[in-house]
């Protein structure tokens, strides 16, 4: 079995080549490395490594020619809603273009295939108050990376069912765990938190602390992936997440004993399009075998050790 991982070399990433490759599958790796790091991949001598940009067509359709890959997981994305708004035709580019081309290159082609994932985002839902979030709940795309992403899942999922592909979506919600780059203010919280009490630097901490998340720890959700590969899902949506909603405050307290340390926080006002509330309904994914192994406690208790070890 052979397996392209786009997006490989950054966090989610890294972690599924790593559990690909456990499982035997030959994997290759597209990644231009704009947040992702060849060191994250843990079997990079087994792994056959691209540093190349999903934008590329030409490249990505040779590609696809010559390895005829069982598995296609697509997670390059410029996977920042701020990013998005900044640069909204560019990162269509990526978020979108990039996905439709292979889709369309893949159905002209007739390449065989035994599955093709997108990775969305619970970005789609925006802010609409029902809660927690259902697959068909009514979605709400506010910014270009939601919109994109929304656009996107339903080309793939229009792909498979017209042109009968093995195709199928997962809304990641807030996925955290080691290898996370906390280098950018937009970078996931747990992974800036991390960095914040390693560092004992100030936290800043945006609005009132009682925003709340579903946060799912990496492993986690590499065990959904899986899941939905071995089960060969097709045409549909999964949310994946730990199906618990916590506020930042609960989070950034468990933390704080967790490291035996206080973080010092900086109080401003809320981002502009902030979600106050985001939990979800995981009933799909548990239908299919799913249980959450890690809670938010065990996650944040391995993440740290892991810090902790890295730095001694
Ligand atoms: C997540 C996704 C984003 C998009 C969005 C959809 C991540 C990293 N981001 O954004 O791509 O899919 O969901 O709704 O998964 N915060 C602070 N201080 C900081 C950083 C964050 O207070 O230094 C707050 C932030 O304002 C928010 C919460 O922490 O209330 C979580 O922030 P985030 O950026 O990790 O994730 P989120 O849910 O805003």
């Amino acid at each position: 079995m052979k397996a392209l991982v786009t997006g490989g070399a950054g966090f989610i990433g890294s972690h599924l080549v790593d559990h690909l490759v456990t499982e035997g599958i030959e994997v290759v790796v597209v990644d231009n490395l704009s947040m992702g790091k060849l060191t994250n991949i843990k079997h990079r001598n087994q792994v056959k490594i691209h540093i190349e940009d999903v934008q590329n067509q030409q490249f990505m359709q040779q590609l696809l020619q010559t390895e005829r890959f069982d598995y296609i997981y697509f997670l390059a994305a410029v996977a920042s809603v701020a990013d998005s708004i900044e640069r909204p035709a560019e990162t269509h580019l990526t978020n979108h273009t990039a996905v439709l081309s292979m889709l369309e290159y893949i159905r002209q082609s007739k390449l065989p295939l035994k599955q093709f994932l997108f990775t969305s985002s619970a970005a789609v839902y925006g802010n609409l108050p029902e809660l927690p979030k259902r697959e068909n709940s009514q979605v709400d795309p506010l910014s270009p990376y939601a919109i994109d992403k929304y656009a996107t899942e339903r080309y793939v999922l229009a792909y498979g069912k017209l042109y009968d592909l093995p195709t199928v979506c997962v809304r990641f919600f807030n996925v955290y765990g080691p290898r996370q780059n906390p280098s950018s203010p937009y970078s996931g919280v747990l992974s800036i938190l991390t960095d914040c009490l390693s560092q004992e630097r100030p936290f800043t901490l945006y609005g009132d602390g009682l925003q709340t998340r579903d946060f799912i720890y990496i492993s986690d959700v590499i065990q959904a992936i899986w899941l939905i590969t071995t089960n060969q899902v097709q045409q549909q949506v999964f949310n994946v997440a730990n199906g618990r909603e916590l506020s930042l405050m609960t989070i950034i307290k468990a933390y704080e004993k967790i490291a035996g340390r206080q973080l010092k926080v900086r109080s401003t006002v809320s981002r502009t399009g902030e979600v106050k509330r985001s939990v979800a309904n995981i009933n799909k994914l548990i239908k299919l075998g799913y249980s959450t192994q890690w809670s938010l406690e065990a996650g944040l208790c391995q993440y740290w050790k892991g810090v902790q070890h890295a730095g001694s």
